[in-house]
């Protein structure tokens, strides 16, 4: 039964067993919600104003236009730009919280946060172009989160964020610059999105595509602020092994699931954690505190610490089936409300710590960075408490984990490369590159979604690819779906590569100590981390001297369906990546936003989206793309 819905085989244990209790899995949900509104799915439906809602007929028969004259064409355009601001609002906000936090330790210092690598402060200060020299590593942090509060202040826009022209390429800077999509100021782009789209504002489809567009490139400024400012005060991840899927959750320990996305929560849990395991095992868990990751904050301790992922967004509420999660912790974004439901059927503590991410029914532990450690010291305590409470007997862990070796941030790339080549360490990549033993890059990102059967459409696409020789990178849900089910071992690159790719694979794995290939994925982390890919492909566009737009590089959200999602593949689209979804857009209602976004944008960014629900067919489209590019380059 299981099958239909998920290939995550601890979902064949727990749906069942959700069933037998009478407990709502998403897929329970979505079946209630069928019929699905058409003209939603066709995205010609608006509520933008209360002279409606209205909607377009698309057979023509019926309204071509809403009460205001608005077209299908304008209601699709403003309800997709609306979706890209609220990705890069949650993108941004999560990086201003970590630039804030960044901004007092260097002023005031907070007990349980530091500056974790000098290394990529300095790095980071030389990028943005904040003096180092004589300086204090209190004075530098304080300048870099400084510059990058900047981001969201500056107000001439003629002069784009720090962020965005100095980790892009000159040439596409330019290009993005000429466009007019430049983002000067990532809040004044969101508002300025928000205005446009307003009743009786920007009424021309394309002008308001571009304005999305905008949008999405103050998405990647604050994602990319986000990522870097994370790896000064956490560290920046290296290749570290460990498992993934609900069999790392452990009867004898208090599991503390720790789901969300920023790490200025999770890190320090993760330290209290440690520090409160004899507590843990004098409560009676012998084996003490096991703290396990879910979606996004499980990218980011998964790859910083190495701790196990046990799942993915979309099976968060069925992980406490197992009877076994004694609290999860949750801060911002993609956490379904479903898990107080599912929580109140256990004994589980479902713990909010934002004060604008509450959960009706669940336990509020209001989280600060002054008061960190106080806050984080009873979270922890509450878990063990709860797991007083547990029921063995509804205990029900799947016996189900793969191994996993994750942690390849840009640094770990470089420097596994520089094993190779230490004069040059991008050489051997762009050898390969250029010589087709590498046919191209392609970056899977996004999320799971109940209308693709869970994590299938990434393991279909991923290992049609993977046969041409072209090597993957991963992040966010999709990174977890390729970890859960085994794409994260050196057996999988020998199972899936072809030939060439698994020769260099091999050949970098062995010079970095791995003895043997790197994995055939590459986790590259949580979804602001999808940043990590651009730097790569900046930092290869440069040693080249191309456009990124040059590259052939892909990205592909098999499964997407969040905002955050599709702000970061149009992103993808105008920083030049040919770019799959995998989930229908809701915009098709409009002949002439897909015509602009499918087609038009081609000629504008070198980017552009692939719409298809087919897997296979998917693969296909995005491997004819990485040869055209290929070809156009000469190689
Ligand atoms: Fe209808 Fe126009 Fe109001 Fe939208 S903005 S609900 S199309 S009247
Ligand atoms: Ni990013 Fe998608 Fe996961 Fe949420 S955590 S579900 S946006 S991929
Ligand atoms: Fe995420």
């Amino acid at each position: 039964m299981t099958q239909n819905f998920s290939i995550d085989k601890s979902m064949d244990i727990l749906v069942p067993l959700a069933k037998k209790e009478c407990i709502e899995t998403p897929w329970d949900r979505y079946e209630k919600m069928q019929p699905q509104c058409g003209f939603g799915e066709l995205g010609v439906c608006c509520r933008i104003c209360w002279k409606g809602p209205c909607r377009i007929d698309p057979f023509g028969k019926g309204a071509d236009r809403g009460i205001c004259g608005a077209t299908a064409e304008v209601i699709v355009a403003r309800n997709l730009i609306r979706m890209q601001a609220a990705g890069a609002a949650s993108h941004s906000e999560h990086g201003r919280h970590i630039a804030l936090a960044m901004e007092h330790l260097s002023k005031h210092g907070l007990e349980a946060y530091s500056i974790k690598d000098e290394t990529k402060l300095m790095a980071v200060a030389s990028t943005l172009g904040v003096e180092t020299e004589g300086r204090s590593t209190q004075e530098i942090a304080h300048d870099v989160a400084q510059t990058s509060l900047n981001d969201y202040m500056n107000q001439d826009n003629s002069k784009g964020c720090s962020w965005f022209t100095k980790t892009l390429p000159a040439k596409r800077v330019q290009k993005l610059k000429e466009l007019g999509v430049m983002p000067h100021n990532i809040d004044a782009t969101i508002s300025n999105i928000m205005a446009r789209s307003h009743v009786g504002c920007d009424s021309d489809h394309v002008n308001l595509l571009l304005g999305g567009i905008r949008g999405a490139l103050a998405d990647y400024t604050g994602m990319v602020l986000a990522t870097e400012l994370s790896d000064i005060m956490f560290g920046t991840p290296q290749p570290v092994i460990t498992k993934a899927n609900l069999g790392v959750l452990k009867e004898n320990a208090v599991n503390i699931a720790l789901h969300g996305h920023n790490p200025l929560l999770s890190e320090v849990v993760c330290d209290m954690a440690i520090k409160l395991n004899e507590e843990a095992i004098a409560a009676g868990a012998t084996e003490g505190i096991n703290v396990v990751g879910v979606c996004c904050t499980g990218n980011e301790v998964m790859l910083r610490r190495g701790i196990p992922l046990a799942t993915n967004y979309l099976s968060q509420d069925i992980a406490i089936m197992t009877g076994a999660i004694d609290s999860m912790v949750v801060d911002v974004q993609c956490i379904m409300p479903s898990i107080a439901s599912v929580g109140a059927c256990f004994h589980t503590e479902i713990i909010t710590t934002m004060p604008d991410n509450k959960i009706t029914g669940t336990r509020h532990i209001e989280f600060s960075e002054e008061e960190a450690l106080e806050k984080a010291t009873e979270i922890v305590r509450l878990s063990i408490e709860a797991y007083k409470r547990r029921d063995p007997e509804r205990v029900n862990i799947p016996q189900v984990k793969e191994t996993a070796i994750v942690g390849f941030s840009k640094e770990a790339i470089v420097s596994a490369l520089a094993a190779v080549n230490p004069e040059e360490p991008l050489k051997p990549l762009i050898d390969a590159i250029v010589s087709g033993d590498i046919k191209g890059v392609a970056l899977f990102a996004g999320c799971n979604n109940v209308r693709v059967k869970q994590d299938n459409a990434y393991m279909t696409v991923v290992k049609e690819l993977l046969a041409q020789n072209v090597l993957v990178l991963a992040t966010g849900c999709g990174a977890g779906a390729f970890a859960k089910n085994g794409m994260m071992t050196q057996e999988a690159s020998k199972e899936f590569c072809g030939e060439s790719l698994l020769k260099i694979l091999t050949l970098v794995g062995e010079a970095a100590g791995l003895e043997g290939p790197l994995p055939p994925v590459l986790h590259m982390g949580s979804c602001v981390d999808n940043s990590r890919a651009a730097l790569v492909a900046s930092a290869l566009a440069e040693a080249l001297d191309v456009d990124l737009s040059d590259l052939p590089i892909v990205a592909s959200a098999p499964e997407l369906m969040s905002e955050k999602a599709v702000a970061i593949g149009s992103w993808a689209v105008a920083l030049g990546f040919p770019t799959h979804v995998g989930v229908m857009p809701q915009i098709t209602g409009a002949p002439g936003v897909v015509k602009v976004l499918t087609e038009d944008a081609k000629e504008l960014f070198g980017g552009y989206f692939i719409p298809e629900e087919a897997p296979v067919e998917a693969a296909n489209k995005l491997y004819q793309a990485i040869l055209e590019k290929r070809q156009r380059l000469g190689i």
